[in-house]
């Protein structure tokens, strides 16, 4: 007997070819809630799942008693019970380094269109309102050559840094758990404590993982530590951040602008202010989304997933422990 696997995550037609080889497969294109009758049908004979955005509740688990593995298309693997998961055995792989670069060119078109007010004045230009030379209501901040401070130092951090460092002449400071002495090596970047980082950075990055450490790590302490001038980008999750405080920030001119990617709710809701402020550049969650990238994503989550589910060691398993070779 085949082994079945229910995708609900966005794969292209090669890509379920190549389950269909192995597997028994049924798709679920758009799927956003377990409540769906035809996935929960299929959940108790299911042995893998692949696919994003999908909560992987207890109730899913238990009507899903021949779950071996979930693939999820994503890095991020907050909100997955991953102790419940280990203590069931079954495997979750999800998708790093394919989407490392990508990502990092969203980090810096964020950083570029806060500093330099890119949305702003190009809707300055739309609305027709640029009748004489601009002046220095205008104005934006210089990048290059300015200090970056990385609130996070992973992959993820260490590409966004490389682009300044290199890219940009920016002197980089860092912040994390561990230190990174061949990123201090390659970049020269320094390691500072989290406090004398937000004070000395021009542009601050966030792009740590959202876990209980991290939740609300940026509130309204930090940003009483940032300087007026700073630009604040947030990559990583929003809850990392106390929204209502960097509203309340960015009113009181603490901080001079932000690019964000992620919020505290998504989809951002119509009613948040953000969207609405001209010294914010807020994006709907697209770190990750280029056409390659996405489909090199599902393509590391299929595999991902066609190893577990043949015994094979996945190529990105986030629960060790609950691999039994
Ligand atoms: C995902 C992300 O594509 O990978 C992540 O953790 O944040 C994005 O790149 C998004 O979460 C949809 O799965």
């Amino acid at each position: 007997m085949q082994k079945r696997i229910l995708a609900y995550g966005r794969l292209s037609e090669a890509q379920l070819a190549q389950l269909d080889r192995d597997f028994e497969v049924q798709t679920f294109p758009g799927l956003e809630s377990a409540d769906d009758p035809a996935f929960l049908a299929a959940l108790p004979k299911a042995h893998g799942l692949v696919g994003s955005g999908l909560p992987i509740t207890l109730e899913l688990l238990d009507s899903a008693p021949n779950l071996e593995a979930i693939a999820t298309i994503s890095v991020g693997y907050d909100g997955m019970p991953v102790d419940e998961l280990t203590r069931r055995g079954i495997l979750l792989c999800n998708t790093p380094d394919v989407l490392t670069e990508t990502t990092a060119d969203t980090g810096f078109a964020l950083i570029l269109a806060a500093s330099r007010r890119v949305v702003e004045l190009a809707d300055f230009v739309r609305r027709g309102d640029w009748q004489a030379s601009i002046g220095e209501a205008q104005f934006g901040s210089d990048v290059h050559g300015k200090t970056l401070g990385m609130i996070g130092f992973g992959r993820i951090g260490a590409a966004v840094a490389r682009r300044g460092a290199l890219g940009f002449g920016m002197r980089v400071l860092y912040s994390n758990a561990s230190p990174k002495p061949a990123l201090e090596q390659e970049l020269g970047a320094e390691r500072r404590t989290h406090d004398s980082l937000l004070a000395e950075a021009d542009i601050i990055c966030v792009t740590v993982p959202l876990t209980a450490e991290t939740e609300h790590l940026i509130g309204a302490h930090e940003f009483g530590l940032m300087k007026p001038s700073a630009i604040f980008v947030n990559i990583a999750r929003g809850r990392v951040v106390r929204e209502a405080d960097l509203i309340a920030a960015l009113e009181k001119g603490q901080v001079r602008a932000a690019g964000l990617d992620v919020f505290e709710q998504e989809p951002l809701s119509p009613e948040s202010p953000l969207p609405h402020m001209p010294s914010v550049v807020a994006l709907p969650h697209a770190g990750s989304a280029t056409y390659e990238t996405r489909d090199a994503m599902a393509q590391r989550a299929v595999d991902n997933i066609s190893r577990a589910l043949q015994g094979q060691r996945p190529i990105s398993l986030v629960n060790e422990a609950a691999w039994r070779p």
